[in-house]
């Protein structure tokens, strides 16, 4: 099987919540010579994609939801640990990363955190439903240091929270101490500007390249 075909397969075992199916294949994927970077980002993200967007359209329902999030992470307990054989950590900086407060959606924080500690990040993961205080006690603590913020917002409710977070950032004076970008799919570039933050990213590939280009 070619690498194509192969990455198809590991997107239709998202798609179609083979549990079993998605850690074999991504098994298969390592032994093809695929690398986990590419097996997330061409092939599990791009299920997870397809999986929202049926969602949405209601084609499907909760539970098949709940069975692709099981699939993506059997896959990722496979993937986690090469992620960081493939880039090691070259120290770039620490990344604090949260979904907003009153927002328990967690799939793709969960990638943007891995894809950030394997583009050598320090990883701080405060978790979902992060009210702003445990946001500014956490930049306060790494104060000095390379500080990249990098928060998710599933829902257009949620996502107005990124400006608080913004304001309050600005108003303890810790706005020149960190870089902020946020992602999940209502931001867009025109909200990125509105509230001040530094830069969204399509997917976690995409965030780990930005991220990167953020630090420098
Ligand atoms: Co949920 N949900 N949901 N949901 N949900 C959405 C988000 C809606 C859009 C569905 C809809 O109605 N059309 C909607 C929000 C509507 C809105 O505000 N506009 C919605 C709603 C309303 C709700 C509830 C309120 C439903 C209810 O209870 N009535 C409830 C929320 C409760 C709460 O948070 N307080 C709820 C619950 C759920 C679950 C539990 C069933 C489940 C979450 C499971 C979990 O996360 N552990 C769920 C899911 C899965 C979704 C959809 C279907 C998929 C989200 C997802 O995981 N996408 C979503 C519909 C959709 O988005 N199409 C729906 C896949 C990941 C990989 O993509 O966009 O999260 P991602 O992340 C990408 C990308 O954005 C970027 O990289 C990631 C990786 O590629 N990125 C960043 C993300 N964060 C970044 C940060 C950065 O700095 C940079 C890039």
């Amino acid at each position: 099987m070619g690498k194509q075909e192969i990455l198809d397969k590991l997107r239709d075992s998202i798609v179609n919540q083979d549990i079993n199916g998605c850690a074999a294949t991504t098994k298969e994927a390592l032994a093809a010579g695929i690398s986990a970077f590419d097996a997330i980002s061409e092939g599990l993200s791009v299920g997870m994609k397809i999986i929202g967007d049926k969602f949405e359209a209601a084609e499907i329902y909760l539970p098949q939801i709940m069975m692709s999030a099981k699939a993506m992470n059997a896959a990722m307990e496979i993937l986690t640990p090469l992620l960081a054989e493939e880039k090691p950590g070259e120290g770039v900086g620490t990344a604090i990363t949260f979904v907003q407060e009153g927002d328990i959606h967690d799939i793709g924080h969960r990638l943007v955190s891995t894809m950030l500690g394997a583009n050598g990040f320090k990883i701080v993961d405060l978790g979902v439903d992060v009210p702003n205080d445990t946001i500014i006690d956490e930049i306060k603590k790494l104060k000095g240091g390379k500080i990249l913020l990098a928060g998710s917002a599933l829902m257009t409710t949620s996502m107005l929270g990124q400006k608080d977070t913004v304001i309050a950032i600005e108003e303890e004076g810790l706005r020149d101490s960190v870089k902020i970008m946020f992602g999940g799919a209502p931001v867009s570039d025109g909200w990125i500007a509105e509230i001040k933050a530094d830069a969204t990213a399509e997917n976690a590939a995409d965030a780990a390249r930005v991220a990167l280009e953020l630090m420098k």
